[in-house]
């Protein structure tokens, strides 16, 4: 299997804070598979799955599916790709999810990408977003802040006690986010 290793990225960070802009970049200069845990669920609500009515819900309240749900969407989506080097965006986002995924896959991330926004500014992003997402309106936003706060911090800080988070000031504009990424990712791979 081509794939059984692979190289795996967790870009984290708060709601609207660039992660899905970046890693488009990221993709673009780098090589990588971006496999977005907010994506792939939203697929499954649009695939009519049996699923599909409890993710829809928890979307809309902003909390976090199963990690068994969410995990076996991730697995299967690096099963069915050639590729050996992944960011996974937006997973894990509580200590349930991250221990979940390396005790079902045996994969450690490589680092731990992390945007680091103030609130007002990926506020103001969500707002001006427009894209149709039943998340994006601010009674769910502030749900989605509080969650981050509670249970997706204490994750990242979990990587930076074992020296793995690569953290960027995320409130600048896009290009000069991603002069860090880049920095990070490594002018040797681009
Ligand atoms: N924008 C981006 N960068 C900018 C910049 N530097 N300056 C100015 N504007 C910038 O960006 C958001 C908006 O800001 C866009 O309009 C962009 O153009 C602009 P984006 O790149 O989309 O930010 P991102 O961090 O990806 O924001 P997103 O809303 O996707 O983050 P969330 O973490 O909230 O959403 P996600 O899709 O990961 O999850 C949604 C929900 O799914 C969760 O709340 C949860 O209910 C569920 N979920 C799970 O349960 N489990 C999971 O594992 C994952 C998700
Ligand atoms: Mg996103």
């Amino acid at each position: 299997v081509l794939n059984k290793n692979p190289t795996v990225v967790f870009v984290l960070g708060g709601p609207g804070s660039g992660k899905g802009t970046q890693c488009a970049n990221v993709v673009e200069h780098f090589g990588f598979t971006h496999l977005s845990a907010g994506d792939l669920l939203r697929a499954e609500i649009k695939s009519g799955s049996e699923n599909g009515t409890m993710i829809q819900n928890m979307i809309k309240e902003g909390k976090i599916v199963p990690s068994e749900v969410t995990i076996r969407l991730l697995q299967q989506a690096i099963k069915d790709n050639g590729n050996d080097k992944f960011l996974i965006d937006g997973f894990p986002r509580n200590e349930e999810n991250r221990a979940a995924f390396e005790r079902v896959t045996g994969i450690e991330p490589a680092f731990v990408l992390y945007f680091d926004c103030p609130e007002e500014e990926m506020e103001r992003r969500l707002l001006s977003r427009n894209q149709g997402r039943e998340d994006d309106n601010i009674e769910t936003i502030r749900k989605r802040f509080k969650v981050f706060l509670d249970s997706s911090l204490p994750v990242i800080n979990y990587y930076d006690a074992k020296g793995k988070v690569r953290k960027v000031d995320a409130a600048r504009p896009v290009e000069e986010v991603f002069e860090s990424v880049k920095a990070i990712f490594g002018p040797k791979n681009e």
